[in-house]
């Protein structure tokens, strides 16, 4: 008899926890369905410059009128300050061999540039592009950009980790979701009018995201970009065990122009940096 009641408890909390799941469940579609789904942002190619094609290219930033890149993949990994009209650098910082850097962003005439899963930061001076130390990152490093006060970084994930610059300690921690539910897969960032923008590893668009919200309120769609747009030979990158083939030429890279209120993209090894005005 005793058994049958304990039986009977236990059903019921088995139902009371079903139905309180059911709660969050129904509430968070909720929550997604009140997201307006992304507005098309529209765009005119203004201009293309040669860029490195063997730049597997994880972070890109104009400061103070300098282009930087920061590229990626074990023994190719580097930091680079580059002219833009000839694609050559200017400078070049080449990371020590195990470490698989990622993006970079520059606060403060202090460069952040994130490796992948070393789980290290990596600060230069802006500058000189002399190296002033190396900080300890608990999460996996894709890409980097920032407000003017905090980091804002991505890990592959939805989550954007909003972090103390020099410190690196995490302040907060946003999911960044669109009308049908959190985004993945967040890779190289840039902070362009109070709104962050980034690539999508694997995907052919850059989302515009609400700093303040997370949610994503518009969409660039570069499908087929590169052909349309490129006079190269492009066939290097469809050859087999290539490292295009083996890595991903994908779309990746944005550098916002304060100054012309332009954007410049590009992808890992592309031959072609673009310049583009967004509408
Ligand atoms: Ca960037």
């Amino acid at each position: 008899m005793r058994k049958k009641v304990w039986q009977l408890f236990i059903g019921l909390a088995i139902i009371f926890i079903a139905c309180n799941n059911e709660e969050t469940k129904s509430d968070s579609t909720q929550n997604e369905s009140s997201i307006s789904s992304p507005q098309n942002i529209s765009y005119t190619v203004l201009n293309a410059f040669p860029h490195d094609t063997s730049s597997f290219t994880q972070g890109l930033e104009i400061y103070r009128g300098k282009l930087f890149e920061s590229t990626g993949l074990y023994g190719k990994s580097s930091l680079r300050e580059i002219d833009l009209k000839s694609g050559k650098p200017k400078k070049v910082i080449t990371n020590d061999k195990e470490i698989f850097a990622e993006g970079l962003t520059v606060l403060k005439d202090t460069i952040y540039q994130l490796s992948w899963e070393n789980h290290l930061v990596f600060l230069y001076d802006a500058k000189t592009l002399s190296p002033i130390g190396t900080r300890a990152w608990n999460y996996q490093g894709w890409g980097i950009t920032n407000d003017g006060n905090s980091l804002l970084i991505s890990d592959g994930t939805d989550k954007i980790y909003f972090a103390e610059p020099h410190t690196l300690k995490v302040k907060n921690i946003m999911s960044v979701k669109d009308h049908i539910g959190p985004v993945n897969n967040l890779n190289e960032l840039e902070m362009i009018d109070g709104f962050l923008y980034a690539n999508r590893w694997q995907y052919d668009y850059i989302l515009k995201i609400d700093p303040n919200s997370g949610h994503v309120v518009g969409m660039i769609d570069f499908t087929d970009f590169l052909p349309k747009n490129s006079k190269a030979d492009l066939s290097y990158l469809s050859k087999n065990n290539s490292t295009a083939q083996i890595n991903g030429a994908v779309l990746n890279g944005i550098a916002y122009d304060s100054t012309k209120k332009t954007i410049l993209i590009t992808g890992k090894l592309w031959p072609e940096i673009f310049e583009v005005k967004l509408q």
